[in-house]
């Protein structure tokens, strides 16, 4: 970029972990809450008078850098918003982390430029009118033939089925629980994949993620048929890259993909319709034989003090009776990869921000007399932190602090991205009066009960799981 920066304010994600290269390491200052990096940026552009830059990862990240972007605009003050996001493809389809986010700062810009990566090298920004809003396309996805066609009709599922012999079912979530649909479909003996937040978790017949990508790299399924808004499985990615036909049936008549068949159907009424599940009497059941569950169990009691191993633990303490919220992003994956009861399961996944979990699950707790238990990361926990002031009795939070947000560990990105601290929570419970413990066995006693899971025993358990 042709423009020398003051610092840039980089907060942690993965769609803008590649604009890294484009800084220099000196002007660089790692951030993971958005809003407050923004405004500590405009804090610096005001006393230097030269631009100061935030730069961000795709969705609500965006939006949480609007505040200081309209102080920006009113006080005349050069802020630059870098926003990384998806490419173009998938704009308007649902997928992953992908919002407007050209529309987000209309009000709080003087100049939006949109660009490729590739380009953004070159961008001259001399001369532009602050504040300043660059989008960069970051595209990882491999071009492909596919195309995209929305249909009114459950024929056009009859079409589709008639010309595959072994579809992967997927069932994601949606604003009710799918379990009446999911429980009807266990009777057909198809083989499917149900994420946690679908309600039926318990009841999948694919039982890991580590299974069902397996199954999926040795090209076992020959298509997926998908049941719920966008899936949170890694496999939504891997399609995206060397795609299979798919067939989607959201409600909200979004592919979250940028091919394949939409109906807006919902699981309510497929399980009610007579024609879904004739259609469904030509498919041939194919039994999945998944031994995973087993190596799982023994890596659990190889490493107990691993984050998996209290996902567990906290998945046979939490009673079906309550309720579960959890959080991004190892959590989620975690909750999911160890369930094996039938639990209520509440998410933001709409968007997957980090932004506005505590008050979410606070949120759900005022609309219930159940016990909800909140299951976060320290990061997402350090982003809501006012929330604290305020939780309501029946809301346990469980903290689960491996001291940095670990989910970049796993993808294998820039360490610097990870945020690795040596923080806990204990003080800042015991400033705001809120019962504390970090041991496991005052679940359910306290409301605030923070794990901190032994690094080494994660990372050996990950990497024996794997393999
Ligand atoms: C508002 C917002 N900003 C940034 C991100 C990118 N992001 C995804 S996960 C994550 C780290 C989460 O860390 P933590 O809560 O500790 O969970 P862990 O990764 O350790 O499971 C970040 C910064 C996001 N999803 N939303």
């Amino acid at each position: 970029m042709k423009m020398s920066f003051e610092k840039v304010f980089f907060c942690t994600g993965a769609r803008n972990h590649d604009l890294l290269k484009c800084f220099n390491e000196e002007k660089l200052k790692f951030e993971f809450d958005e809003r407050v990096a923004s405004f500590k940026a405009l804090g610096l552009a005001k006393i230097s008078s030269l631009p100061v830059a935030v730069c961000t990862t795709s969705g609500t990240a965006v939006a949480e850098c609007v505040p200081a972007m309209l102080e920006a605009y009113y006080t005349e003050i050069p802020l630059i918003l870098i926003s990384g996001d998806r490419p173009k493809k998938l704009h308007g389809t649902g997928s992953p982390q992908t919002i407007h986010h050209e529309a987000l700062t209309t009000s709080c810009r003087r100049t939006f430029i949109e660009t490729d990566f590739k380009d953004l090298e070159s961008l001259d920004l001399t001369g532009l009118e602050y504040p300043i809003h660059i989008n960069v396309l970051v595209d990882d996805t491999v071009p492909h033939e596919m195309e995209l066609k929305f249909h009114d009709a459950l024929s056009s599922f009859a079409a589709f089925v008639s010309k595959v012999k072994k579809p992967l079912f997927v069932f994601s979530h949606e604003n009710k629980s799918m379990r009446p649909f999911i429980e009807k479909f266990t009777g057909t003996k198809l083989s499917f994949y149900a994420e946690t937040l679908s309600g039926g978790r318990d009841l999948s017949a694919i039982k890991t993620e580590k299974k069902l990508i397996e199954l999926f790299n040795a090209g076992f399924f020959d298509s997926v048929v998908r049941i719920g808004h966008t899936p949170l499985t890694k496999i939504w990615r891997l399609l995206e890259k060397g795609p299979l036909p798919v067939y989607h049936f959201d409600s909200r008549n979004l592919p979250g993909l940028s091919f394949g068949e939409v109906l807006p159907l919902n699981s309510e009424s497929l399980t009610q319709s007579n024609e879904f599940w004739k259609i469904l009497e030509g498919l041939l059941p194919y039994p999945v034989a998944d031994e995973t569950i087993w190596r799982l169990d023994e890596l659990i009691k190889k490493y107990p003090e691993s984050e998996i191993s209290f996902s567990q633990k906290l998945n046979n303490l939490i009673s079906p009776d309550d309720f579960v919220f959890l959080g991004n992003s190892l959590i989620i994956r975690f909750f999911e990869l160890t369930q094996t009861k039938n639990l209520k399961v509440f998410g933001n996944r709409g968007v997957n921000g980090i932004d506005g979990q505590l008050a979410s699950a606070i949120g759900l707790a005022m609309g219930t007399n159940k016990t909800v238990h909140c299951i976060l990361g320290d990061v997402t926990t350090f982003y809501d932190l006012s929330s604290l002031r305020d939780l309501p009795s029946n809301l346990r939070l469980i903290i689960i602090n491996n001291k940095g947000g670990r989910i970049f560990d796993m993808l294998n990105l820039d360490k610097r991205i990870v945020l690795e601290h040596e923080n806990d929570f204990k003080d800042i419970a015991s400033g705001l009066k809120l019962s504390y413990s970090n041991d496991l066995s005052d679940f359910n006693k306290v409301q605030v009960l923070e794990l901190m899971p032994l690094r080494t025993q994660s990372e050996a358990f990950l990497k024996e799981w794997q393999q």
